[in-house]
C-alpha cells in the first residue's frame, strides 16, 4: 500500500538510490494558488543535516497551470543524485538487526539493498512536500511539531527521541466516532514514518496512572477546558482544544560501528555497515511528523 488517505490521497514512489523519489497527489481541490516557498522552507527542514547531499529539487509534472491547482493529478518528482550504491554492496545477501531489509526480503523473496531501498527514510521528501501542500488548504489551522525528548548521546552510537505536535485552530468535529477517530487515524499516520515506535495524545501512557479526578478536562463555561489530558480529541473527534500528541522514535539501526548481521542463508557475520546515516533522525524529523498530520487532517477536511 503506497497510497494514504481517500479525498487528498498521496502515492509515494521511489526508492533511495532509484532515479527518482516523489507523488502523486490526487483529490486536491481547483484554484488553489501554490505557495512554492513554503513547500522548499518544508523541504529545507527535513533535508538539513542529512548526510547525503542532496539537492531536492522538486519537478511539477503535472496538476498545475501557472502555479495555480487544476484539480487533476498533481505529480511531482525529486531525482536522487547523490546515491553511492556501491557502498551497500556487503548488505546485498545480509541484513542489519532491526531494519526494515530483512522483513521486506522475506515478504517479498528479494529487496532493494541499495539505501534502504523503499524503507529509506528518503522516501519521506514526497510526504513533506505533500503535507506542505496540505498545509495550504487547512489555513488558518496552524500545525507545528518539535524534538520534545533526544535520547542520551554515546560516543560512535545513534540516538532516538520524541517529537511533540500542536495543532491549534481545528475546529471541533473533526474525526469521525469509532474506526476513523482522529486519534486513530493520526496513531496510524505517525506509525507510518520510519523508525516510529510509540505513539501517544494527551497524557497519554500516564493517563494510565491517573485518578479519573485528576485525569478529567474540567469545563470552563465556553466549552473549553481548563486542562488537555485528552489531547483536543473526545470520542475520536476534535473538541475545540489544540490537538497534542507525541511520537516516539527509535534510534537508527545503521550503527556506525560494526555489527553482527544475518546472512540470506543463515550466517552470522560481523560487518562495517557503509551508507551515510543519520546519527540522530529525530532532529530531522518534526516536518515528517507535521505533513503526516497535515495530510491526515486534509482529508478530514475534504
Ligand atoms: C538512509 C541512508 C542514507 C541517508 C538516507 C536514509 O542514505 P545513503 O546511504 O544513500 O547516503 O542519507 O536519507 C536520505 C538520503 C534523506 O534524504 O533523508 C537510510 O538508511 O534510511
Amino acid at each position: 500500500m503506497n497510497s494514504y488517505g481517500t479525498r487528498y490521497r498521496v502515492t509515494t514512489y521511489g526508492e533511495s538510490h532509484g532515479l527518482a523519489v516523489g507523488a502523486i497527489i490526487d483529490g486536491c481541490p481547483a484554484g488553489h494558488r501554490v505557495d512554492f516557498e513554503a513547500i522548499g522552507r518544508d523541504l529545507e527542514r527535513r533535508r538539513h543535516g542529512a548526510p547525503r547531499q542532496e539537492e531536492d529539487r522538486i519537478e511539477w509534472l503535472s496538476g498545475l497551470l501557472d502555479g495555480v491547482t487544476l484539480g487533476t493529478p498533481i505529480a511531482f518528482a525529486i531525482r536522487n543524485r547523490d546515491a553511492r550504491s556501491d557502498d551497500y554492496e556487503n548488505l546485498r545477501n545480509a541484513f542489519r538487526p532491526g531494519h526494515a531489509d530483512y522483513t521486506y526480503h522475506r515478504k517479498y523473496g528479494l529487496h532493494d539493498h541499495r539505501g534502504g531501498g523503499r524503507a529509506s527514510a528518503r522516501e519521506t521528501t514526497a510526504r513533506v512536500v505533500a503535507g506542505a501542500l496540505a498545509k495550504q488548504l487547512l489555513h488558518p489551522v496552524d500545525i507545528r511539531a518539535e524534538v520534545d525528548h533526544l535520547g542520551p548521546e554515546r560516543p560512535d552510537d545513534t540516538r532516538g527521541g520524541t517529537v511533540a505536535c500542536r495543532v491549534l485552530g481545528l475546529p471541533s468535529g473533526t474525526g469521525e466516532p469509532l474506526f476513523a477517530k482522529l486519534s486513530a487515524s493520526l496513531a496510524a499516520a505517525m506509525m507510518s514514518i520510519p523508525s516510529a515506535i510509540g505513539f501517544e495524545m494527551g497524557a497519554g501512557f500516564a493517563a494510565a496512572d491517573m485518578a479519573g479526578s485528576e485525569f478529567i478536562d474540567r469545563w470552563n463555561p465556553d466549552g473549553t477546558t481548563q486542562t488537555n489530558h485528552c489531547g483536543g480529541i473526545q470520542g475520536g473527534i476534535s473538541n475545540g482544544m489544540p490537538i497534542e500528541f507525541r511520537v516516539a522514535f527509535h534510534p537508527v539501526v545503521s550503527l556506525p560501528s560494526p555489527v553482527e548481521c544475518l546472512t540470506a542463508d543463515g550466517h552470522l557475520h560481523t560487518l562495517s555497515l557503509g551508507g551515510r546515516h543519520d546519527r540522530c533522525q529525530v532532529l530531522r524529523t518534526p516536518v515528517i511528523v507535521e505533513a503526516m498530520t497535515a495530510i491526515t487532517l486534509a482529508n478530514f477536511k475534504l
